[in-house]
């Protein structure tokens, strides 16, 4: 068997860390993990943590790292046979050196997309809870307006995605990541992208993993 795979994607709100994901996960054995829609289904499903973490989502507040980290790890640990790509975590360098503690990453890809472009791309989301995926009205539209193309149920936008908390998640994210980002670039695994176009950055991220991780051809992928 070839070695296993560990990644995580950080990015800001609306940086493309779902929509890239998503595409790496098509493209390459591995399974994409989303810390948000991780969240999102204890959410719906009202789970205890569910319920404390809405209270800081819908705020466009981080929820606190205990609760992510004793959400997350436990998911991460039962993964032992599987690559896997983390999106949205971690997000804190508390929550870097948890990771850190249970598994050794090789790569960190760090998504770097100008305030404005972000702002106008996370007003423009619409997604269909159930199933997660993710249009944009000018990027990726729904064939039918307000209709997700597969169950053709109606889409939403998400709580988060309102104006004020936009600008407080945007506002948060640039601190809190830094240290985070900085300890990636001491361990010599991070890779940071710059552009206002996920097509055009997508091609140097799919070169860069072609030389580390198997495509999809090579082996079976598990969707988590
Ligand atoms: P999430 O769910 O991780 P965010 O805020 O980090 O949320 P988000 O909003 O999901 O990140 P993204 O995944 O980086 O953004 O971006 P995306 O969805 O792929 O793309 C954004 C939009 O732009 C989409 O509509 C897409 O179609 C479009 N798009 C993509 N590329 C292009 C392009 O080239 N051009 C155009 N025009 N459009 C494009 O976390 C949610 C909340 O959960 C909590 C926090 O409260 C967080 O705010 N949380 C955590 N809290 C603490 N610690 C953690 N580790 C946490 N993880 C989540
Ligand atoms: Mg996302």
């Amino acid at each position: 068997m070839s070695k296993l795979f560990r990644a995580v994607i950080m990015g800001p709100p609306g940086s493309g860390k779902g929509t890239i994901s998503e595409r790496i996960a098509q493209r390459f054995a591995l399974t994409h993990l989303s810390s948000g829609d991780f969240l999102r289904e204890n959410i719906a499903a009202n789970t205890e943590a569910g319920i404390l973490a809405k209270t800081y989502i819908d705020r466009g507040l981080l929820v606190p790292d205990h609760v992510m980290t004793r959400l997350l790890l436990p998911k991460l640990e039962e993964m032992t046979r599987h690559s896997w790509l983390m999106d949205g975590f971690p997000r804190t360098l508390a929550q870097a050196n948890a990771l850190n503690s249970t598994c050794d990453l090789d790569l960190v890809i760090s998504l770097n997309i100008p305030f404005e472009t972000l702002k106008e791309r996370l007003s423009e989301r619409w997604v269909h809870p159930a199933s997660g995926r993710v249009y944009n009205m000018g990027f990726n539209p729904p064939r039918i307006q307000g209709r997700d193309d597969i169950s053709g149920e109606p889409l939403i936008q998400r709580e988060d995605d309102q104006p004020e908390a936009i600008v407080s998640r945007l506002r948060h994210y640039k601190d809190l990541a830094k240290p985070v980002i900085d300890l990636y670039r001491s361990k010599g695994i991070l890779h940071k992208f710059s552009g206002t176009e996920t097509d055009r950055i997508w091609p140097y991220i799919n070169s860069l993993l072609s030389t580390k991780i198997p495509s999809i051809s090579q082996t079976v992928t598990q969707h988590a």
